[in-house]
């Protein structure tokens, strides 16, 4: 998979990217990840990119000009499946949402900052709007990581038996069950019985009674779409 991504910040985001399994993923060419700082296509030789917003009111608004000349430059080396655009209005990311995108081979994120986008951008380049959960960020930068991230540990080659994605939290609408390593016991504190048995078909049920409990307890909502 291939995402750029188009943000006036783009050191914020390659940080995140450069670690751990996005790093692996990267390192095997399974994910590419190229940030644009949209500056280069700043409308002046201040480098603006953002202006007051019409009707007044405080905070500015990225610009449409700069954006438009980003998207359609990227256009020209790559047909998108998708251009993104990363708001707290938009749609929230969820693991379905995350498995879907995964599908794709050419994915445009777009950061907002400020008060966010000119709405004309919106109608005319973005096929999809993201939110990451309800609560306000400085910018989409670090939407977009956590995006990204979501997305590129899914890529097939990506994780291992190890850090399979199928145990995950959230497939199959289920939490993780809770995990133990060595010592069996420490502090008194014992590691259940059942996970030093060697009988995989016992731990199996135990662990699937645990997830179910657990998201019983802490998320009904997802508890709900488990059983349907
Ligand atoms: Cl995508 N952007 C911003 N600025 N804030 C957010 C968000 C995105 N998702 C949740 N909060």
């Amino acid at each position: 998979m291939h995402v750029d991504i188009i943000t006036v910040l783009p050191e914020l985001l390659n940080s995140p990217l450069s670690h751990s399994i996005m790093k692996r993923a990267q390192d095997k060419g399974l994910l590419t990840v190229n940030t644009h700082n949209l500056r280069q296509w700043a409308v002046n030789e201040y480098g603006q990119v953002d202006d007051y917003q019409y009707g007044g009111g405080a905070g500015m608004v990225m610009m449409c000009e700069p954006l438009v000349n980003a998207i359609e430059s990227l256009q020209k080396e790559r047909k998108y499946d998708e251009i993104i655009y990363l708001t707290p209005d938009g749609k929230t990311l969820d693991q379905q949402m995350a498995n879907q995108l995964s599908l794709n081979e050419n994915l445009l994120l777009i950061c907002g900052h400020y008060k966010g986008i000119d709405e004309r951008i919106r109608e005319h380049y973005i096929t999809k709007e993201v939110s990451i959960g309800d609560y306000v960020l400085s910018g989409g930068e670090l939407a977009a990581a956590v995006l990204v991230d979501a997305i590129g540990r899914l890529l097939p080659g990506v994780l291992n038996d190890e850090t399979s994605a199928l145990t995950d939290s959230f497939q199959d609408h289920l939490l993780a069950p809770p995990v133990y390593t060595r010592p069996a016991e420490y502090k008194g504190w014992k590691v259940p019985d059942v996970l030093l048995s060697g009988d995989p078909k016992k731990i199996d049920d135990w662990r699937h009674e645990m997830a179910i409990d657990r998201t019983r307890q802490r998320r009904p909502d997802i508890y709900k779409k488990h059983e349907e």
